[in-house]
């Protein structure tokens, strides 16, 4: 039995590149063609994709999902589901986790791969328990995801106790989700064997290419005994997205790990894909900076996406120049918040954080009210300790929270749908205003707007 692949060119392949642009017009000819390739799944959903449907492409995300399953009648989907946080960046009612979990499985997503930023387990355990609970209805799966990185607390022994306490908790798979390509191979190699050791379920690891390690690490993991990898199809591959699907293929094939992909699928895929890549970097709207090479962040461990955003971010101030030290300063701001991954959304707040510090000439002069949240206790419980200096200066003697904090969050579904009943149609549109409410909204009134044109079209009929 050979390696599994998951290809995520539809999901975080453009999150990476090309902040999750492509529409529904450029996935669908892909998919059909990957859907044919043999993939154990296509990762498709969830992550920023919902989020940019609705705010950038004026798109439906649950149309484009609708649209996907259809043009993949053989292969699972795949989504990434933040735990409590859903799709978003705050954590929702348990209520409205569990509607989105059934919604999504009923539009056909198979595989809900869901992680915390934290990994505080408390934050994970709505989700799990909704695809648990609905899996059979919908042939799910239910895969937990443990955020990778290094840190003083961050070590194998650590990891290897968070798998064996989420295969207590109900995963039907377990994924080391390196979002920022800062495993090492030789780490890779020590982990998954005592992951193999320790736990029963399928092993999957989710990586980057960012640092220019992660063919390697891949290959290591996969002698270790990981069951599964995500690559990438080739043009939305490499820089700050996965390894290359096709280039995996060829270096297995023949080998005992043999992928079994058909590349000739792949070839056609990867051609439709071209063109709309080509688009996209004639237009700009791929920085090239984010196909390189960047071995700092096996340094500073920034994933691929947080990369992307932050170039952006300091162009939009017109502070390219200040790009190096940012990225300095990051490190600094993990430590001072007690070592979160790097993941959204921490990844954002740390990341917002460090540029705030760089351009204020002042560090925590000023904070995003995500940072006060998260220095409150309301993301969950931090890796290790926060460095209290900082607390105090940026939230003096508030309260600080130690139970989960969607504890305190009152169900939120039918106060939203009675609020929006005027402008959702269905449980899906609530939903979406659940998540992204300012952004969901806009775009649901648009979407449900009479249409002009069809009321003033006139015809010049002569009767005769
Ligand atoms: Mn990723």
């Amino acid at each position: 039995m050979g390696v599994k692949i998951v290809d995520t060119c539809l999901r975080d392949g453009h999150q990476s590149l090309i902040a999750t642009r492509l529409s529904t017009k450029d996935i669908l000819p892909v998919a059909e063609l990957l859907d044919k390739a043999g993939y154990h799944a296509l990762e498709v959903w969830g992550g920023a994709t919902f989020d940019a449907c609705l705010r950038f492409l004026n798109e439906d995300p649950w149309e484009r999902l609708d649209a996907i399953r259809k043009a993949c009648p053989n292969t699972k989907l795949q989504m990434l589901f933040r735990g409590q946080n859903i799709l978003g960046y705050r954590h929702y009612s348990d209520e409205v986790v569990e509607k989105f979990v059934q919604k999504s499985l009923e539009h056909g997503i198979n595989i809900i791969r869901i992680f915390d930023a934290l990994n505080d387990l408390r934050n994970l355990k709505s989700a799990v328990d909704a695809t648990n609970k609905y899996k059979a209805e919908y042939d799910g799966h239910c895969q937990i995801a443990l955020s990778y990185t290094t840190s003083p607390v961050h070590t194998i022994d650590y990891y290897v106790e968070l798998a064996k306490e989420v295969e207590k908790m109900g995963a039907d798979s377990i994924c080391i989700k390196d979002m920022a390509g800062v495993l090492l191979p030789t780490d890779a190699y020590e982990l998954f064997s005592r992951l193999k050791q320790s736990v029963k379920l399928p092993l999957e690891l989710h990586t980057h290419c960012t640092g220019g390690i992660a063919e390697m690490t891949v290959m290591k993991a996969i002698e270790a005994g990981c069951d599964i990898v995500d690559t990438a199809l080739s043009p939305l591959s490499g820089g700050t997205s996965q390894p290359c699907t096709e280039s995996l293929q060829y270096g297995l094939q023949g080998t005992e790990y043999d992928p079994g992909l058909n590349l000739d699928y792949l070839k056609k895929a990867c051609e439709k894909l071209t063109v709309v890549k080509d688009a996209f970097l004639k237009e700009g709207k791929l920085n090239p900076k984010a196909l390189t090479v960047n071995p700092n962040i096996l340094k500073y461990q920034v994933p691929g996406g947080m990369l992307s955003n932050l170039m952006s971010q300091l162009q939009g101030q017109g502070a390219m120049d200040k790009y190096e030290e940012v990225l300095r300063e990051i490190p600094r701001v993990r430590k001072d918040l007690g070592y979160p991954p790097l993941v959204t959304p921490l990844s954002q707040m740390v990341g917002t954080q460090a540029v705030m510090n760089v351009l204020f000439g002042e560090r925590y002069k000023s904070c995003p009210k995500e940072i006060i949240e998260y220095l409150k206790g309301n993301y969950g419980q931090a890796p290790a300790p926060v460095n209290e200096d900082v607390r105090k200066k940026i939230i003096g003697d508030a309260e600080v929270i130690t139970y989960r904090p969607a504890d305190k969050i009152a169900p939120e579904f039918e106060a939203m749908k009675e609020k929006y009943g005027d402008i959702c149609k269905c449980d899906e549109d609530v939903l979406s205003c659940a998540l992204f409410e300012n952004v969901a909204v806009k775009f649901l009134e648009a979407k449900y707007a009479p249409k002009e044109k069809d009321e003033v079209v006139e015809f010049n009929v002569v009767i005769g």
